[in-house]
């Protein structure tokens, strides 16, 4: 079912003329109320008058992650504090959070995004949504709570972990759907063949899953192992959180909310934009957002726009599955690594389960760089007499050679010995000194 269709099936002409409504206010709200805006736009001797089309955007400087750490916590609030109603934020790797600020506009519009991810993935007033992303700062939680709420389905707020307690729940109360991150999914799934619970027979007939990077093989384990369609979901804190753009029933890339965020890509390295179906940088502008709104802000995370339109009848462009993040991108012996790549030639070798975790560090003698990929032998595998593991790590190493273009030390774990994450699993551990 379609959301909002009014909204979401928009002639594209009439859509574009309200984007740039939209972008022309906002860009003169900020410039007068956010010193930090007015400063910047001056620095790159833009005025609010200069947007005179959608494509002037352009013209405006980008917004970093860099700038929400320096103006933290309250530094590019475009209302009096007194409008803000919910605060979330994100701390990443590197120490001072980022900060989104909702009003209460801020939050319908987020729950209107939830509602039609959640429609995307099939759900309705009727389901019941088991919502296993983290409750707190962290946006995942009360972004699906929201959403759930305005689709009017039944919620579990449970929260991550506690796995045992989230496979009872899903068979006491009839759980439709799910959300978490893919790997806790996945995790979820171990816990219950360990505990003799068969997942194939709940009720669960969906599950929504983002806020890490997984792949079209992952997806595939997923759905097999619950017997479920499982979707992407892609949003980030900055930019209000889950909810930006969402898979509908084709599973085909993910369908913008374009009237509220404006997406485009642009070449990383020359910040020009690049034209739909090329790969770059994904960059956001937040149309309608009052607490916290952003210019063109770089998200770092790499896609592409899909031209084609949808068969879903959504006239809201897509982008492709994530490929990764810039900022996640290894650059080993001078070779650009994502991990994305090595999960997706793990998914394909018999033996072995997707879960690795590459560890780069710098040779103090050679000053080179050694990276060693840790991959988890299947309990079939390992407990299988002959236990070929020397010939399987020789098949690991040739397949990441020829697909990554270096040779990485392969080390063969064993099963489950890789720690899971109930949220966000950490897949690199780089300890490098730059
Ligand atoms: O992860 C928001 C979210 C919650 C998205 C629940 C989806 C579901 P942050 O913690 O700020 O916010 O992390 C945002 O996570 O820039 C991407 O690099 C990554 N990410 C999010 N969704 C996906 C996805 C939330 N579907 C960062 N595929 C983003 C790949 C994703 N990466």
């Amino acid at each position: 079912m379609i959301f909002n269709p009014q909204k979401e099936c928009e002639n594209k002409e009439s859509r574009k003329k309200m984007q740039f409504a939209l972008l022309k206010n906002l860009v003169e709200h900020v410039y007068n109320s956010v010193p930090f805006y007015k400063a910047k736009f001056d620095a790159a001797g833009i005025k609010p008058a200069d947007i005179k089309c959608l494509e002037d955007i352009a013209k405006l400087p980008f917004t970093t992650k860099s700038d929400l750490r320096e103006t933290y916590p309250y530094g590019l609030l475009a209302v009096p504090q007194a409008d803000i109603v919910e605060i979330h934020m994100s701390s990443g790797t590197t120490g001072t959070p980022v900060v989104d600020a909702y009003t209460e506009r801020d939050l319908d519009d987020w729950a209107e995004a939830m509602a039609r991810t959640l429609s995307g993935a099939g759900a309705c007033h009727t389901d019941t949504v088991q919502n296993a992303y983290g409750y707190g700062l962290f946006t995942g939680g009360m972004g699906v709570h929201h959403g759930a709420k305005k689709l009017g389905a039944t919620i579990i707020p449970i929260s991550s972990g506690n796995t045992e307690k989230q496979l009872m729940l899903m068979r006491d109360f009839n759980t439709t759907l799910f959300s978490c991150t893919p790997s806790y999914a996945m995790y979820m799934a171990e816990r219950a063949k360990e505990l003799g619970i068969d997942i194939k027979s709940l009720p669960v007939r969906a599950g929504l899953f983002g806020a890490e990077p997984w792949s079209e093989g992952i997806r595939k384990k997923i759905e097999e192992d619950w017997n479920i369609k499982a979707y992407d979901v892609y949003g980030l804190t900055e930019i209000t959180g889950p909810g930006v753009a969402f898979e509908c029933e084709y599973q085909a890339g993910m369908h913008v909310n374009e009237d509220l965020f404006y997406p485009e890509i642009i070449n990383p390295d020359t910040g020009e934009p690049v034209p739909d179906g090329t790969k770059g940088e994904l960059v956001f502008t937040t149309l309608t957002k009052q607490g916290t709104p952003l210019i063109r802000y770089r998200t770092r995370d790499i896609t592409f726009i899909i031209p084609e339109e949808c068969s879903c009848g959504r006239t809201t462009r897509r982008i492709h599955r994530l490929f990764g993040r810039t900022d996640d991108m290894l650059i080993i012996r001078g070779v650009n690594v994502f991990p994305s790549q090595i999960e997706n030639a793990l998914v394909e070798i018999h033996g072995v389960e997707p879960n690795y975790q590459i560890i780069v560090d710098r040779n103090a003698q050679t000053h080179l760089d050694d990276a060693e990929l840790h991959v988890e032998v299947s309990e079939s595998q390992f407990s299988d007499e002959t236990k070929d593991l020397e010939s399987l790590r020789s098949k690991i190493d040739n397949v990441m050679k020829s697909k990554l273009g270096i040779h990485l030390k392969i080390k063969l774990v064993e099963p489950k010995s890789i720690e899971r994450s109930t949220g966000k699993s950490k897949r690199v551990i780089d300890k490098r000194t730059y």
